[in-house]
């Protein structure tokens, strides 16, 4: 999230689209509610009415994987009608900067696009993203008309792009009524208004798609346009899943991002200066801060806490012992399977997770496994992945598997801290003790990791990555985690002065200002240097006492990354001359005392400001050099509006997911993304527009089951509420096909088939899409063959389809197509 739970409550008009949260993330509820208790509308769009559409002001559906063009319609709107925040969009967005003359934009392709030119992996193409950068002036700044009135101006560019995404063409596509896309339009569009603010909230409706961070970047540009990043009350807010996601992505949970969002190495860059160079962007406008030109000061800290004393100068502070990524290669749970399948990977830590029901077309995942040498189950509990091979259809005695269950201590009976969606990081202490022979997470790993290192000592093959690893986490034989959050945080590992002060050895670093590219500091994630300083553990604050501004930042109670920033991009929320958009609900204010017309002195007050630098004009209107772009994570410094960096296009354009329903693509030639993944081994499976199998598909979840169901499912009281797997579908499509509410039925795609309880309600409604009638079905992704022991109840995603995002490789589990057949 851009802004955080409790900020909800200061919006206007909350759009809750891709997610159910009411269900999913209840607390977030208790925010919404008081929002709509001061006169906040509440609009819910989902395929079908949810328990979030129930407390809606107003809902409406689309048809799954139509999403960018729903929104799309929505630039559109506010284009068209000028509702766009004109000083915002001038000022923070590249909607004013001029863009190259190779950028262009034909049948559906940006261009630069080569077909089958995989990038990484089974891609369907490639783009020369090189086609789209801006236009330069001789200083390399990107040249900018403020006015937006050049035709090669982003903002031009954008009026033209989705020109073509009039209401009658988007309802065409999402099957949602023109008078309610207007509707929705115009209301969330009234946030445009200097004063309102909008947010929306989403999940995994709309990133599990072929084009879902497309679908984000869509939202992104309305927010950008109406002006509501860095206010209270915006934002783009992403729900995040497991209560500590959040915290495992910021410490590097994905196999392309480092902790604190750093590049895993390539083997391209085979030195620390060629990676460095690589990663840190470069800047010629004094105006931008460009924050990561700081990239080499934090790679090196996260060195230094890797390798303690054996990183020096002299070896590139230990970067050759790093594993590289082959370049153009991907190492996503997708393509960590398809190598098991290809039995090119021979051993399995499966840690905390279930892939045999959990993974996209779990049917290839489950003869992967059948195909290693050996695999570990870290785990609460036996579940479907451990079990694999006594699973339906599986011959154990034909299995070679070797599997090892090693028990792991449930959340509770542990401490350490969770980072919440709101990247708030809150400590946690330690309830009752493990029971039985199991461990805390944290103590497998650090045994393992001092066995690993003993076997290297003896015999080890290409030792020094191993051996020089630092591995001093424990206190008394057992896992520290005050020494893994300190080291997180990072240490001065020489006396320092900087700015007058002595900073000694050993001390922990303030905040991330301090932190260098020389050695002279270490720092396991630099976005949480400042978390747990010489003041103690900022995580695990609990003041109740709220910031000057009101608004319920609480910046005592717990910790927020970075800096303990809670809105990022604040300084957004004020006008250049450093004063709030909205006066009553501002975040940040800037006090400095002027003398004729000229600020003299320098202090924000709120929340912490952006970068504390002076407004980027006095009080007389005239510039200041001394100032910087809001959007300081950005390399020119302004909201990205066009964005040059995406796989598929610089707009998000809309493509019909893998498996859709109709033959083409309304709005261009291209029916799918043609950049999107779809993998093609013998288990690999698709079908699009095929008659066989006629109704769109999606998977969701339910509030009383958890995830693949291992710490629900085994729970009577729970199985009593949502005791089997279930496909929901409409009255209309349950009459089509003879089937009555609480039949047995099969629901079967390319791939599978599984044994579904039929539930027809109002809740689906078949779709009208350009002339003719679609019907969606819904199934939960909670069940699986281990638990009920009737072995009846399977997993969604043994029918979900082999197909990704180019950006992030996520699973398209929100939209695939399936026959449903009475039994
Ligand atoms: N009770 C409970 N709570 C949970 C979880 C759980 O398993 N159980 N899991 C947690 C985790 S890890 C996560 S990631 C979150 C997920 O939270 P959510 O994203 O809210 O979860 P889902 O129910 O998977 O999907 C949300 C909605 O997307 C809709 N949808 C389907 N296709 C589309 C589409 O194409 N476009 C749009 N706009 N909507 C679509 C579905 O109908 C569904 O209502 O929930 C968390 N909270
Ligand atoms: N079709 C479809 N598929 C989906 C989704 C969807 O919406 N639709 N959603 C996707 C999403 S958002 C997610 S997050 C993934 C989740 O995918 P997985 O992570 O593979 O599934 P979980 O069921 O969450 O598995 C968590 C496991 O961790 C165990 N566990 C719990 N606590 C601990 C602990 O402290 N230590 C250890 N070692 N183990 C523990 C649980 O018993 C459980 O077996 O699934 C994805 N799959
Ligand atoms: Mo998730």
């Amino acid at each position: 999230m851009t802004n955080h739970w409790i900020d909800l409550k200061n919006s206007d008009c909350i759009l809750i689209m891709g997610s159910n949260a009411a269900e999913n993330h209840p607390i977030s509820f208790k925010y919404v509610t008081q929002a709509m208790q001061n006169g906040a509308k509440l609009i819910s769009v989902d395929p079908r009415f949810t328990r979030t559409s129930a407390r809606a002001d107003f809902y409406t559906a689309l048809r799954s994987g139509t999403d960018i063009a729903f929104l799309g319609g929505m630039i559109n709107y506010i284009l068209k009608n000028n509702l766009y925040n004109k000083e915002y969009t001038a000022a923070y967005t590249n909607a004013p900067f001029i863009v190259g003359k190779s950028y262009g934009f034909k049948d559906g392709l940006f261009s630069g696009y080569t077909k089958g030119k995989p990038e990484a992996g089974p891609s369907l193409g490639g783009y020369d993203k090189s086609q789209w950068a801006f236009e330069m002036d001789e200083n390399k700044v990107p040249m900018m008309d403020r006015s937006l009135e050049n035709e090669r101006c982003v903002f031009q560019l954008l009026k033209k792009h989705y020109s073509r995404y009039t209401p009658d063409m988007v309802s065409k596509i999402t099957g949602t009524s023109e008078a309610d896309l207007i509707n929705v339009y115009k209301t969330f569009a009234e946030t445009g208004a200097k004063g309102k603010a909008g947010t929306i909230m989403y999940a995994m409706g709309w990133t599990q798609h072929t084009v879902g961070t497309q679908i984000i970047r869509t939202m992104a540009i309305v927010q950008l346009l109406l002006g509501n990043m860095g206010i209270a009350g915006g934002g783009v807010n992403a729900l995040r899943g497991e209560s500590n996601v959040q915290g495992s992505t910021d410490h590097c949970l994905l196999w392309h991002i480092w902790p604190g969002y750093l590049k895993t190495p390539s083997a391209s860059k085979d030195s620390l200066s060629v990676y460095n160079a690589s990663a840190t962007p470069k800047s010629y406008d004094s105006l931008s801060a460009n924050w990561w030109q700081n990239y080499p000061k934090y790679s090196v800290s996260l060195l230094k806490s890797f390798f303690g004393e054996q990183a020096t100068q002299a070896n590139d502070f230990g970067y050759n012992w790093l594993p590289k990524v082959d370049d153009g290669k991907a190492y996503s749970w997708f393509d960590l399977f398809d190598k098991m399948f290809d039995e090119k990977i021979k051993g399995f830590f499966a840690w905390g997770q279930n892939p045999a029901c959990s993974g996209s077309n779990a049917g290839k995942i489950r003869k992967a496994l059948e195909k290693l040498e050996w695999m570990v189950n870290v785990n609460l509990f036996d579940n479907e992945t451990g079990s694999f091979w006594q699973g339906p259809g599986v011959d154990p005695t034909k299995v070679k598997t070797e599997v090892f269950m090693l028990p792991a201590s449930v959340s509770v009976e542990k401490e350490g801290s969770i980072t919440n969606s709101g990247r708030w990081m809150q400590w946690r202490y330690q309830g009752p003790k493990p029971m039985g022979d199991s461990r805390p997470d944290g103590d497998i790993i650090l045994e393992l990791g001092h066995k690993i290192k003993e076997l290297y000592h003896k015999d080890g093959v290409l030792a020094e990555p191993i051996l020089n690893l630092k591995w001093d986490y424990d206190t008394n034989g057992a896992y520290d985690p005050h020494k893994v959050a300190k080291e997180i945080n990072g240490y001065f590992l020489k006396d320092i002065t900087i700015k007058d002060k002595l900073y000694k050895k050993g001390t922990l670093v303030p905040s991330f200002a301090f932190l260098q590219a020389d050695g002279s500091t270490s720092s396991g994630n630099w976005l949480y240097c400042n978390s747990y300083t010489e003041k103690g553990n900022m995580s695990a604050r609990r003041s109740d006492k709220d910031a000057v501004n009101n608004i319920g930042l609480y910046p005592e109670f717990a910790w927020c990354w970075p800096v303990n920033r809670r809105i990022i991009y604040n300084r957004a929320s004020v006008d250049p001359k450093g004063q709030p958009w909205d006066k009553d609900q501002w975040v940040i204010k800037f006090e400095g005392e002027q003398k004729d017309g000229k600020w003299v002195s320098n202090k924000w007050t709120g929340d912490v400001p952006d970068g504390g630098w002076y407004p980027l004009e006095n009080p007389d209107g005239s510039k200041r050099e001394d100032s910087k772009y809001p959007f300081i994570m950005r390399k020119h410094g302004h909201g990205q509006i066009f964005g040059p960096g995406r796989a598929d296009g610089p707009f998000p354009e809309h493509y019909e997911p893998l498996e859709c329903p109709v033959e083409k693509n309304f709005l261009n030639p291209q029916r799918v993304n043609p950049t999107a993944v779809v993998y093609s081994s013998s288990e690999d499976s698709h079908a699009t527009c095929d008659p066989r199998f006629p109704f769109v598909g999606t998977t969701y979840r339910v509030s009383e089951h958890w995830q693949t169901g291992l710490m629900t499912r085994p729970q009577p009281w729970l199985m009593e509420l949502q005791p089997q797997m279930f496909v929901e579908m409409s009255e209309e499509l349950a009459k089509l096909k003879g089937i009555k509410n609480g039949e047995r039925v099969k629901v079967t795609s390319a791939r599978a088939s599984v044994e579904c309880t039929a539930v027809v309600t109002k809740r689906f409604k078949p779709f009208n899409i350009g002339g003719n009638l679609v019907h969606q079905v819904g199934v939960p992704w909670h069940f699986g063959w281990r638990w009920p022991s009737t072995g009846a109840e399977e997993s969604a995603n043994l029918l979900t389809p082999p197909a990704g995002d180019p950006n992030t490789r996520i699973p398209e589990t929100k939209a695939f197509m399936v026959n449903v057949i009475k039994l």
